[in-house]
C-alpha cells in the first residue's frame, strides 16, 4: 500500500511515520511537508532510507494532484497547530488548515483515493471545570480560537465532500498529545526543556485548565485502527482518559526533576483560554476494539523527559527564539 502522509515531519506525523515503518513493512510512505518552523527533516532521520520526503505545501494543487494520483491512502496531519501563534497571526491557519484541506479533498475526489483527516477535540470548544460531561461525536461544534475554528472548518469540508461527492473519508478528533519530537513551543516540552536549562516552568494563569493527555503512540495506533476498521464518513474521538490540570502536570515534572512542587512561575494567561477538554472514546473502543498502551501518565512523562534529555541537538536550535517570542507576551 502507498500512503501519503501530510505533515509527516511534524510532531504527530513523524511519530506516525516511525510507527508505520516499524510495524507495517508492506506500507510505502511518502511524506508531503512544507517544513515550516514546526517541521523538521531531522524528525525523519531514523527512517530516512525507508521514506520519501517531498518538500512542498498542501496548498499547491498541482503538486498535491500528482502525489495523490500515485497513492492508495492519504493521512492528513499537516496543519498550523499552535493556538498561541493563531492569536498573533491567523493568516497561515486559514491557508493551511482550510485551503490546504480543500486542496487535498479535491485531489482525493478526482483520483478516488481513501482519505483520513486528523483533527482535534478543540473543535468542540470547552467544558466547565465542574461539568462531568465529556465530548462525544455528537457534541456541537463551538471552537474558540483561530486555530480551532480553522480545524472545525476543515472537518466540515471533509463531511461535505463525503456527503456531496462520495469521497471515502474518515475523521478523528484527538485530545492533547505528548511524547517525542513535539515542538518546544507546546506546554509539556517547553517546561521539560526549561527544566533542563534550570529555568522555572511557566504556568498560564492559575493552572486550573484541564487537558486530556494521550501519548502520541496511542493516538497513532488509533488512527491505524480507524483506517483499517472505521466506517466511511464516520467521526471517531480519540482519547485515553488522561485528564490533568496544568498545575498537576507542572508539579509532576518538578517531581521528576527532583525539585520542589512550588518551583514554577505564573505568567500571563492566554486570551480566550479554553477551560477543559475531555474525550469520551467509547465509540473507538467499542466499535474498533482499540485500547491505549500508555495508561500511566507519569511513566509516559518520564520517558518523554528522557527523550528530551537524550536529544538536545534536536530541540536546542529552536529554544532561544521560542522563549523570546513568549517573553515578548509576558509568557
Ligand atoms: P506540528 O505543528 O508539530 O506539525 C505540523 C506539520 O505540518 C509540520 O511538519 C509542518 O511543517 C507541516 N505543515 C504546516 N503547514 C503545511 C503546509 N501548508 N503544507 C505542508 N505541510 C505543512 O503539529 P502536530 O502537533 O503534529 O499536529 C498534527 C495534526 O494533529 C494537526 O492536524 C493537529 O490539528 C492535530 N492534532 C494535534 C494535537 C496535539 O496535541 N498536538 C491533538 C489533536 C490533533
Ligand atoms: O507555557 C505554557 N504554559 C501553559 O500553562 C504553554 C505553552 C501552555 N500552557 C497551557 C495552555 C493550555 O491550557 O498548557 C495547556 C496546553 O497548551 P498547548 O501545549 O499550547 O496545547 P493546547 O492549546 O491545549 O492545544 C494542543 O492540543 C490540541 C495542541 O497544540 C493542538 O494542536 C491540539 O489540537
Amino acid at each position: 500500500m502507498r500512503v501519503l502522509v501530510t505533515g509527516g515531519a511534524g510532531f504527530i506525523g513523524s511519530n506516525f511515520v516511525h510507527q508505520t515503518v516499524r510495524e507495517r513493512p508492506d506500507v510505502q510512505v511518502t511524506v508531503l511537508d512544507a517544513l515550516t518552523y514546526a517541521g523538521d527533516r531531522e524528525s525523519l532521520a531514523p527512517v530516512a532510507d525507508k521514506v520519501a520526503l517531498v518538500e512542498g505545501s498542501i496548498t499547491d494543487a498541482a503538486l498535491v494532484d500528482g502525489l495523490v494520483a500515485s497513492s492508495d491512502l492519504v493521512v492528513h496531519f499537516a496543519a498550523e497547530s499552535h493556538n498561541d501563534n493563531s492569536l498573533n497571526d491567523p493568516s497561515p491557519f486559514v491557508q493551511t488548515n482550510l485551503v490546504g484541506t480543500f486542496t487535498l479533498l479535491e485531489a482525493v475526489r478526482k483520483h478516488g483515493v481513501r482519505f483520513h483527516h486528523i483533527s482535534t477535540d478543540e473543535v468542540y470548544g470547552d467544558l466547565e471545570l465542574d461539568d462531568p460531561a465529556k465530548f462525544t461525536p455528537t457534541t456541537p461544534y463551538n471552537p474558540s480560537s483561530p486555530y480551532s475554528s480553522t480545524k472545525a472548518g476543515s472537518d466540515l469540508l471533509v463531511r461535505a465532500w463525503v456527503r456531496s461527492f462520495g469521497v471515502q473519508a474518515t475523521i478523528s478528533n484527538c485530545s492533547n498529545n505528548y511524547g517525542p519530537y513535539q515542538h518546544i513551543e507546546k506546554f509539556i516540552p517547553r517546561q521539560i526543556t526549561n527544566l533542563i536549562d534550570g529555568v522555572r516552568p511557566k504556568l498560564y494563569g492559575a493552572g486550573q485548565n484541564v487537558r486530556d493527555w494521550i501519548h502520541v503512540e496511542d493516538h497513532n495506533s488509533a488512527v491505524w485502527a480507524i483506517i483499517e476498521k472505521g466506517r466511511i464518513g464516520e467521526t471517531y474521538l480519540i482519547g485515553a482518559d488522561g485528564e490533568k490540570n496544568n498545575l498537576e502536570v507542572v508539579e509532576t515534572l518538578l517531581e521528576i526533576f527532583g525539585l520542589a512542587k512550588t518551583d514554577f512561575e505564573h505568567v500571563n494567561d492566554r486570551p480566550g483560554h479554553d477551560l477543559r477538554y475531555a474525550i469520551d472514546a467509547s465509540k473507538l473502543r467499542d466499535e474498533l476494539g482499540w485500547t491505549p498502551r500508555y495508561t500511566d501518565f507519569r511513566t509516559g512523562l518520564e520517558a518523554t523527559v528522557d527523550w528530551y534529555r537524550a536529544n538536545e541537538s534536536w530541540w536546542r536550535p529552536a529554544k532561544e527564539a521560542t522563549e523570546a517570542r513568549y517573553a515578548a507576551q509576558g509568557q
